[in-house]
């Protein structure tokens, strides 16, 4: 044996040894001695026969090309896409079993893993989901996964009211798709126990969640698999591809970046590493889960007590079980040669279901029982939260303190370590407020001119009196941009060229088009990376920026409050 172990595999014996104690504390069979080599030996999963059959077809929206609906097919485009917040009626035109352009690194499509792999259950919530939309997302798993690891899919229909949900779903799947079954939950439960509730049912080594309106692209499953294999405590998450709402296009949301949140707890990214972009085809590190399409050994899963039962219908989970996942001595990766397209609705069609503020709620319950004093930067921005009812969280506490998970400040300083730079917790004092008069002209202040998203802005007379117009009140925030008091709406220029219009778009935060610096010394407004000055001419009453020009006097402006410090 040992003679083997030297002569055909690279690593050492002390590796070989440290390996087997690693698999010792996992979920998957310890092999016998003997079979180490076959253990550790890696192989080509990719089907090739599958992949060059996907790359013959042809058809609307096939590898992943936009498609569009004729003029006589555009009747139901309407009211199919109310009822989903896609075009659900272009969905009817592609094929179940489209192909999807394989748009992963060069790298990955050499890359082999390991041979013995475990088994898996794919689990898929799904409420209203539109007929095509849902059994896409059940043939490209069928289509695209080794038969041998997977052992079923589980759809799991949250109370659905379209009525083919049920019976035509079942026959459906009974005739075609042998492998996936539908559960039929008797009331509205919420995404979050709808999956508890397939995983429940599940009897694979492995649970991945998916959404119920994505596609599994070319070899998604080995390299979620594999570091779940090499350790239990794991959670991995493809990189998650973009199918285009409209059109069906299929494509890639950017290079791959880690995931974060910010204090209002919307979802946020952060840069990889250094050393993660040296690996561009290797898992890496992750806080923060998106939310719906990941692996997780089952018996991890289970160890972590699933989900908190009392979240309701949507929004929050992905924190829970990421804050979990870390604090409670797992570690959660991305990979990138694991791609999963989804459909970013426009708009979420479905009515509250009666149940007020249930985001606020599951988010509260989550920052009480994870997040230590750090929960207070939420509160500080809704203080609402403080108002809400999280109901009964004991069990929750319970759990936290058995498993003997560490705190949140660990968290923050070891796996989300760069999060305050780009989303401070306490977020320093805007650079200025009020007003901002002309000094060419000082009889003219700079004037939203009640546009909104688009529209160009402007200068008009200053308003006067205690009771100051509204359209002439801007805050220079620290993320330097200059925002409409009160709204969400940013100075932006898009415009290279002289003269460029100032117009107003929703903030993004990452300065580009947004960018302006308030120069106090020269009085200028300066705008974006190639600086250009904010200028006017009061005759035309037009607001625009130019060239800066030491001696231009309406390019000069009054600030009202700078703050100095
Ligand atoms: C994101 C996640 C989603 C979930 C959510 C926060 C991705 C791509 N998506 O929003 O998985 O983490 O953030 O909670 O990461 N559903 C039910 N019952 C309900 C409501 C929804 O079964 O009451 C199903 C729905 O059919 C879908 C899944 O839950 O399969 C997620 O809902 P979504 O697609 O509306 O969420 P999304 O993608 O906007
Ligand atoms: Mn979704």
């Amino acid at each position: 044996v040992l003679f083997r172990i030297l002569t055909n595999n690279r690593l050492n014996v002390v590796d070989k040894v440290k390996d087997i104690v690693n698999r010792d504390a996992g979920v998957f069979p310890v092999e016998e001695p003997n079979q180490l080599i076959a253990l550790n030996e890696k192989i080509d999963w990719h089907n090739y026969k599958y992949i060059n059959k996907d790359k013959a077809r042809t058809g609307p929206g096939e590898q992943g090309r936009p498609a569009y609906l004729n003029t006589n097919e555009q009747k139901n485009y309407d009211k199919l896409y109310k009822v989903n917040g896609f075009n659900a009626a272009l969905s009817d035109k592609i094929a179940l079993d489209r192909a999807v352009p394989d748009i992963r690194h060069e790298g990955c499509k050499s890359k082999k893993y390991l041979k013995k792999l475990p088994t898996v259950s794919v689990i898929v919530p799904f409420h209203n989901e539109h007929w095509t939309t849902l059994l896409r997302t059940a043939t490209s798993v069928v289509n695209r996964s080794p038969s041998h690891l997977l052992k079923e899919v589980i759809l799991v229909d949250d109370c659905s009211t379209k009525d083919f949900s049920r019976k035509p779903l079942d026959d459906y799947l009974a005739a075609n798709l042998t492998k996936v079954r539908a559960i039929h939950l008797p009331e509205r439960s919420g995404l979050i126990r709808a999956r508890l509730a397939g995983a429940r049912e599940a009897t694979a080594e492995v649970l991945i969640f998916l959404d119920s309106h994505t596609e599994a692209n070319v070899n998604w499953l080995p390299p979620l698999l594999e570091p779940i294999a090499q350790d239990y405590r794991t959670c991995v998450c493809p990189f998650i591809d973009v199918v285009q709402y409209e059109t069906f296009e299929y494509r890639s949301q950017d290079e791959g970046a880690r995931g974060a949140f910010d204090w209002e707890f919307y979802y946020k990214r952060l840069p990889l590493l250094p050393e993660d972009l040296k690996h561009p085809t290797e898992p890496f590190k992750s806080p923060i889960m998106a939310g719906g399409l990941f692996a997780i050994s089952t018996k991890f899963f289970w160890e972590l007590g699933g989900y908190d039962e009392g979240l309701d219908i949507w929004g929050g989970e992905q924190y829970e079980l990421s804050f979990k996942i870390w604090q409670c001595g797992g570690q959660m990766y991305d990979a990138p040669c694991s791609r999963v397209g989804h459909i970013y609705r426009k708009y979420a069609p479905f009515p509250n279901p009666g149940k007020g503020d249930f985001v606020g709620r599951n988010y509260r319950r989550v920052a009480e029982v994870w997040m230590d004093e750090y929960a207070q930067y939420l509160y500080n921005r809704r203080p609402h939260y403080k108002n809400l009812d999280t109901g009964d969280i004991s069990k929750q506490k319970a759990l936290r303190k058995s498993l003997n998970c560490k705190p949140f400040s660990w968290f923050m300083k070891t796996i989300a370590f760069d999060l305050p730079l780009k989303y401070p917790p306490i977020e320093p004092g805007d650079f200025g407020t009020g007003e901002i008069r002309n000094l060419g002209a000082p009889e003219l202040c700079v004037d939203s001119m009640r546009k909104d998203r688009d529209g160009v802005v402007g200068i008009q007379e200053c308003a006067k009196g205690t009771g100051k117009k509204a359209d002439q009140n801007f805050t220079l925030t620290w993320h330097k941009d200059l925002r409409v008091r009160g709204k969400t709406l940013c100075f932006d220029v898009s415009d290279p060229n002289d003269k460029a219009d100032v117009t107003l778009y929703p903030c993004h935060g990452s300065q580009g088009n947004q960018y302006w610096k308030y120069n106090v010394e020269k009085q200028w407004f300066v705008h974006g990376g190639n600086p250009r000055c904010l200028d006017c001419d009061p005759g035309k009453k037009r607001l625009y920026v130019t060239t800066c020009d030491e001696n231009s006097k309406t390019q000069k402006w009054r600030f009202e409050n700078v703050n100095l410090t």
